[in-house]
């Protein structure tokens, strides 16, 4: 007998498949789907060729439901992805850890959660539930936009129609601050938000820059940094057991040159050293808000209730685990 990790050379197995799928919300030229198109690139290159993946973007292989993208590549639907752990919390509860409101107060509290102890115990979570994790990508810090006035205080929120995403967590967040939120998919929110069918949305700068946000009336960006999702690298575990050991390797270091490249790219531009995207915005002629510390503690204030409530959900022990790490960052 013949095991698929032992052939000569790393030769194909007769049953690798022609095309390995790999499920993004967004493409190109959004950094995340730059890492996905990367990882797909790197694969081919350092598996000459055995592994050919297109990437799929618009959670095309879901039909725009994102929040349904685990559970598909728990069934083999999707051989590989990168995903927000927002979109995969439905169905991975702990995941919801990155939501928790004022969590993470910087890019160094998120290393320290997906680069430690707090990283590798989600990692072995997935690993229970058909997937293998390979590397820890980045969406980010999700900041609040709307058309219709500056915010400032969760006073100004009140009664604006916000869209989030599918985490009911998002529900609890904004309906604490007084908005009036409303979960949809990427691909409904954009023309709700062109028809004002909604009016705002939270999500990473470099998301609302790529997105064309203020061509459709976002008018308005408060950076709040209240919450940042990272995007996880997977592969199937049937698909994964059918590579050789070779190939696991080739497409493992793939995913983490991938992924470190592609948190270099969603930092860009967003940082005091280099704010050109933030000047791009306000070039757009969108008012850009930085809260200052005292005005965060406002919102902070008013969503603790929903940080309490959600901690005894994700598991009190992760969430001790990750303040733990993010105060010795
Ligand atoms: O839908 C969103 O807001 C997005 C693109 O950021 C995610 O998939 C989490």
């Amino acid at each position: 007998m013949v095991l698929p990790g032992v052939l000569a050379n790393g030769a194909a197995a007769a049953d690798y498949k022609a095309e390995y799928k790999l499920s993004t919300v967004l493409g190109k030229p959004f950094p995340w789907g730059i890492g996905g198109d990367r990882w797909a690139e790197l694969v081919k290159e350092k598996t000459n060729g055995r592994i050919n993946v297109k990437m799929y973007p618009g959670s095309a292989l879901v039909n725009g439901d994102q929040t349904k993208e685990f559970t598909a590549l728990r069934q083999g639907v999707i051989d590989m992805a990168v995903g927000s752990t927002i979109n995969w919390s439905p169905q991975v509860k702990e995941l919801n850890l990155f939501s928790l409101p004022f969590l993470m107060p910087d890019h160094k509290a998120m290393d320290a959660l997906t680069q430690g102890p707090v990283g590798k115990q989600l990692f072995d979570l997935l690993a229970t539930k058909d997937v293998v994790p390979l590397a820890w990508g980045e969406n980010g810090f999700r900041e609040i936009s709307n058309s219709k006035r500056a915010i400032r205080t969760p006073e100004d929120l009140k009664g604006l129609k916000i869209r989030v995403v599918g985490s009911p967590l998002y529900l609890d967040t904004f309906t604490a601050l007084g908005a009036n939120p409303t979960q949809m998919s990427w691909a409904d929110a954009q023309p709700a938000l062109s028809t004002g069918a909604v009016d705002g949305q939270e999500n990473p700068v470099g998301v609302f820059v790529a997105g064309k946000l203020p061509t459709l009336g976002q008018k308005h960006l408060t950076l709040w940094g209240y919450v940042a999702d990272p995007l996880i690298f997977v592969v199937n575990k049937e698909v994964w057991n059918g590579w050789s050991k070779e190939d696991q390797e080739a497409v493992r270091a793939a995913a983490v040159q991938a992924a470190a490249e592609e948190v270099a790219i969603a930092r860009k531009g967003i940082t005091a050293q280099d704010d050109s995207l933030l000047k791009d915005i306000a070039g757009q002629g969108v008012e850009v808000v930085q809260l200052t510390p005292e005005q965060q503690k406002a919102f902070q204030k008013a969503t603790q209730a929903v940080y309490d409530k959600w901690a005894k959900t994700i598991g009190p022990d992760l969430v001790k685990a990750a303040e733990t790490s993010i105060a010795d960052r």
